[in-house]
């Protein structure tokens, strides 16, 4: 609790860059201690996806708190660990595609497809943020191809096909998880066009906004969007 209210003073007043990172560390640590309560007031059912959930904003807040840090400490953005976090989460939330519509016939091999394609997706926005930060773009298209594929199996491929089959609580909630995808993390390529030298296919928005800032609110919506609609399931289908 002390190493939280030091980190708290330590920010300067104008640093909002350090402040979203504080806010999200609580965020997700409020997040991921209402996840982890409540599995246990949660039908048999559906209690491995909120604990799933609960996994996702835990392990964001540990990263969260250690990028916090980082950034505090630097003045940098913490990339390598920012996607270490993206590289467990990310990969949890295909799990939680799979849990859902594993009753009506959703197999392993549909969940390793999405997290094959997440992986995909991630490794080659790292490279592009990182050692090949000059071929930006090109790195950011290959990501790019990824994300849609996975949009398309959410949206009209096996997993639209399975949740619609399934009741329709689990199809409702296949569709908002189907926004979170579409939109949501829409938000993280915008982060990655202001934070690369390539910029939109060359051009840079004209605009000052900061990478860290547009990710943690990604980060944010996303994690706990996420495991807010697969509650408010267990809820209506307990
Ligand atoms: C909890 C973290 C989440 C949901 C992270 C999601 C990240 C993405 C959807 C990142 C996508 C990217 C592209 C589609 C192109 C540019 C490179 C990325 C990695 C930022």
């Amino acid at each position: 609790m002390n190493l939280l209210l030091d980190a708290f003073k330590a920010i300067p007043q104008d640093n909002y860059v350090a402040f979203t990172f504080f806010v999200g560390t609580m965020a997700m640590m409020a997040a991921a201690a209402f996840f982890f309560m409540e599995v246990n007031n949660t039908s048999k059912e559906w209690r491995t996806s909120v604990l799933v959930s609960g996994l996702i904003t835990f392990i964001a807040a540990v990263h969260y708190y250690y990028m916090r840090g980082y950034n505090l400490e630097t003045g940098e953005s913490p990339v390598f660990f920012r996607y270490v976090d993206w590289l467990l989460t990310v990969p949890l939330m295909c799990v939680e595609f799979y849990l859902i519509t594993k009753k009506v016939g959703g197999t392993s091999s549909l969940m390793w497809k999405l997290i094959f394609f997440s992986v995909i997706m991630l490794v080659t926005g790292y490279l592009g943020e990182t050692i090949y930060r000059d071929q930006s773009v090109l790195w950011g298209v290959l990501s790019g191809l990824a994300y849609f594929y996975i949009v398309y199996l959410v949206w009209f491929g096996d997993v639209a096909k399975l949740a619609q089959s399934a009741s329709p609580a689990v199809a409702a909630a296949n569709r908002s998880l189907g926004w979170f995808v579409l939109v949501g993390w829409a938000i993280y390529p915008l982060g990655y066009i202001v934070g690369t030298p390539g910029g939109l296919f060359g051009m840079q928005i004209p605009l000052n906004l900061n990478m860290d800032i547009i990710y943690n609110i990604g980060d944010a919506v996303n994690k706990i969007g996420f495991g807010l609609v697969i509650y408010a399931l267990s809820r209506k289908e307990a």
